[in-house]
Formats: structure tokens, sequence, C-alpha cells
């Protein structure tokens, strides 16, 4: 498999995607929603999607796709070639703020991440790794993350999981967001594990995540040295849904050794 061919291949794939969600802009967009009234789908989510698929079928057709929008493949194991892709995740904020989402894509080979992207399409920032070959932010080269005190460190959450919920103790999750420096939620998790890759958030942490919001970002993650796993601490395995949490090297841990009591559903 020639990777470099396959990466300089899917960044004009995702470039070229990137324009098309720019110009989608000038049109109207058509909303619906899925499993309940505030998870959203447009129009454009599933144009991108199907754009990545025909592309990816025509000039790799032994490779499968596994895409939210559900026009990829019915993948049951990661045996061979996969490529994991959200063509838009954070659609909540492209609908209601046009900014602060992503395409997110990592192309796995036996389960392992070989290539990892994400792009933030309004600032033409495209966050990308190669296995073992360092992670970019554009041209740039990420540095390997430092270890950080739990009090020196900003974290990704989302308010859900700080009221009562079905998945972990919020109690706990209380402590750990008055013990660190202060918190930020941006409502895409592949634009939080970009931001956990070079540094701007310590660590970034979700009760509920599907293979194809972290797929890319976790690839990212592991060249700088972020740790990635389910709450469990287990590694991740990209084919359901499951809990999630990377963070720098020391945090991770402490994280979840004192401050992630899982309920019964998930443990
Ligand atoms: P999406 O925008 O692609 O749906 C927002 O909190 C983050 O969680 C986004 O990355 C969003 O991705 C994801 N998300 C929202 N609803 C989800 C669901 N039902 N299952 C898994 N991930 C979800
Ligand atoms: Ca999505």
């Amino acid at each position: 498999m020639n990777w470099g061919v396959i990466d300089r291949y899917a960044k004009s794939l995702i470039k070229e995607a990137g324009h098309k969600i720019r110009m989608s802009f000038f049109n109207p967009i058509h909303i619906d929603s899925k499993a309940n009234a505030n998870d959203l789908v447009t129009n454009i989510d599933r144009e991108i999607e199907r754009f990545f698929i025909g592309r990816i079928k025509k000039d790799f057709p032994d490779h499968k796709i596994i895409g939210e929008e559900g026009f990829g493949d019915r993948v049951e194991t990661l045996e061979g070639v996969t490529w994991i892709l959200d063509p838009i995740d954070g659609t909540m904020n492209f609908v209601h703020q046009k900014r602060n989402f992503a395409i997110s894509l990592g192309i796995y080979v036996d389960g392992v991440g070989m290539l990892g992207y994400i792009y933030d399409v309004i600032h033409d920032d495209l966050y990308h790794a190669k296995k073992d070959e360092g992670a970019y932010f554009n041209d740039e080269r990420l540095p390997k993350l430092e270890k950080t005190l739990l009090s020196d460190a900003v974290i990704g959450i989302n308010a859900s999981w700080v009221a009562p919920n079905r998945h972990v103790d919020h109690e706990k999750v209380v402590e750990l967001i008055r013990e660190c420096r202060g918190t930020r939620s941006y409502g895409s998790a592949a634009m939080e594990l970009a931001y956990v890759s070079t540094g701007r958030l310590d660590a970034y942490i979700s009760m509920r995540l599907s293979p194809w919001d972290i797929a890319g970002g976790a690839v990212i993650a592991s060249e700088v040295g972020a740790i990635s796993t389910n709450l469990k601490g287990e590694r991740l395995r990209f084919l359901e849904q499951d809990t999630f949490i990377v963070a720098r090297p020391g945090l991770h841990d402490h994280i979840l050794s004192n401050y992630i009591r899982l309920k019964e559903r998930d443990v």
C-alpha cells in the first residue's frame, strides 16, 4: 500500500468537499432530525458523504467505508482498509452557527489507524497525521504533548454530563470541574480532538460517541502522545458507540481513576 499516494488523495478529496460545503451557504439548507429532535442532519451532510463514497469506491474499489449517514458499507470487522468518515461533525453548529464543524476522516488497516484528518472547513485549517510520522496543523509539525496537572488543565466537556445522566456519577464530574482550571464545550468531538492534539485543551471527555466522530482525531492525538480510550480505559474499537476520553499522558489516568464512575449500563 502506498500511503503517500492515499494521503495526497484523501487531502485533495477533503479540500474539494470543504469547498462544496462553503458554497452550500449560498443556497437554502434542508434540515431533518434523526434519532431525536435535536439530532440534526442536512442535505449537505448527505451530499458530502455521497461525494466521498462515490470517489473512493471508484478509485479504491476494495476499500470499505463507514459513513455516519449510512451510504457506506455495512461493516462488521475492520479487516483490510476501512475509511471512517463523518462528512460534517458538529451538524448542530453547522446549522446554527455556520462555524465550529469539521470533516473527520480516519483510514484504518486491520483496525489500526494509519491516516487521520480533521478539516475545519471555515478556517481552512487541516489537522492531519500519518502513523509513526507525526501530526501537523496545516504545514506546521505539532510537538509532543507534555504532562500537566489537573489544576492547570482546561477540559472539553459538554454540560449534559454535569447534570444527572444515565452514564456516569455526575457528582464526580462536578468535582472534576471544580478542580481543573476551566472547561470548554465546542460541540464537535473532532474539533475537540484537534484542540487536545494542539494543546489548546488538555483533555476531552464524552459519554457517547460514534466511530466516525473520533476515527480521524484518534490518529492525530496518538502521534502527539495523547492517550485516547473509552472511559473504562480500554482501547477504542471503532465499530460501535462508546464512552470516550482523550488527554495528555498522566492526566488521562488521573481523571479516569479519580473522577469517572460509570453506571451499570456502561460497566
Ligand atoms: P455530529 O455532529 O456528527 O452528530 C456533539 O456533542 C458531538 O457529539 C459531535 O461530535 C456530534 O457529532 C456527536 N454526537 C451527537 N449526537 C450523537 C449521537 N447520538 N451519537 C454519537 N455521537 C453524537
Ligand atoms: Ca456528522
